[in-house]
């Protein structure tokens, strides 16, 4: 008989990034998932019953209030507060319960603005924070830190993965407040089915992004549940313990804003608004140690949001 598969928590399944890792541990995990009306994870005896009823062996803490670059900078608030105390949580009654492997997900902005790139993961804390976002990356490097604290004094095998800008299924297409891939392929969709001349790309243009499909993602989180602690822990020790995760695949907003319109077969003009915020102007991950470990990237960009405007047509035809 083959032993028990392990009872993996997916704590926010039903975003983009909790819903490609759910799709990456089907028959892997005895997959324990909760609706935010079953549990809400920002409340800590809520929080705390779900630990220690269903003990589950693993976590992979997925759940986060994320947007764009304008929602980060108008609801500061909410961005700082939810995933502060969605990650405190989570981890402080991980622990409780004696969950035995941990994957907490941050982001690339936790960098400072101005660090040298393509970015280690030693850069953290070694300068300021991109102003656009810094309430957001606050509430993650606490989360690194949480991980770090928990291992440093209860030895928990708790790792953290610093995913590049993200797109993929199930992503958020809100005119305002979604990140910049879904804006514009939302956005060229509409103009050229109206037949419009021009479509508005905002900021400069000039910034650089580098880009993870979201399954991609997904595996490095398999991956950081598979990995002997051993091996994990010469890449991710102590007093560095987490791992970036990217494509390498970087290019400009301008560029990323033609290869949307042809993916599209939007032809008209792009006209660049300068009165938006460009933010970070680069934030290249160096993913060479998590690499060293054996995990790579599949999906090349030009593909991944060929397949992502197929899954948004898809949807228009579902709602309509
Ligand atoms: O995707 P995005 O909002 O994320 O914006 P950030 C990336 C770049 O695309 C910025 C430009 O320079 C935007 O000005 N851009 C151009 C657009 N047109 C658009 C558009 O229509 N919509 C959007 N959203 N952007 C976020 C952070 O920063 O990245 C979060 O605010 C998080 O905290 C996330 O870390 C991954 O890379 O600027």
């Amino acid at each position: 008989m083959s032993p028990p598969l392990p009872r993996v928590f997916v704590a926010g399944h039903r975003g983009m990034v909790g819903s490609a890792v759910v799709r990456a541990l089907q028959g892997r995990a005895d997959l324990l998932l909760r609706s935010r009306d079953e549990l809400d994870l920002t409340r800590q005896d809520q929080v705390e019953a779900f630990f220690q009823q269903e003990r589950p062996d693993q976590v992979v803490l997925a759940a986060a209030k994320v947007g764009g670059i304008h929602a980060n900078n108008t609801y500061p608030a909410e961005f700082i507060y939810s995933n502060l105390v969605v990650a405190s949580t989570v981890i402080h009654e991980a622990w409780r319960a004696g969950v035995s492997r941990l994957v907490f997900l941050g982001s690339s902005c936790i960098y400072p603005r101005l660090a040298e790139q393509p970015l280690r993961e030693e850069a953290l804390l070694t300068g300021l924070l991109e102003p656009t976002n810094e309430p957001y990356a606050i509430a993650k490097i606490a989360g690194i830190k949480l991980c770090e604290s928990y291992r440093r004094q209860y030895n928990s095998d708790f790792r953290s993965l610093m995913p590049t800008n993200l797109y993929g299924p199930g992503d958020n297409y809100h005119p305002e407040h979604s990140h910049v891939i879904p804006s514009l392929l939302r956005r060229f969709h509409e103009a050229k089915i109206s037949g419009a001349k021009e479509v508005v790309v905002w900021g400069s243009g000039r910034p650089q992004r580098e880009f993870l499909h979201v399954d991609d993602l997904a595996q490095a989180c398999v991956f950081a549940l598979d990995s002997p602690r051993e091996a994990w822990d010469a890449q991710a020790p102590l007093t560095r313990s987490h791992l970036n995760v990217g494509s390498g695949e970087e290019l400009s907003i301008a560029d990323l804003a033609a290869l949307v319109a042809s993916t599209v077969g939007f032809e008209g003009r792009l006209q660049f608004d300068r009165q938006q915020p460009d933010g970070s102007p680069r934030k290249l991950l160096d993913s060479s140690r998590l690499r060293s470990l054996g995990w790579a990237p599949t999906v090349p960009l030009a593909q991944g949001i060929a397949s992502v405007y197929q899954d948004f047509l898809q949807g228009e035809v579902r709602s309509i």
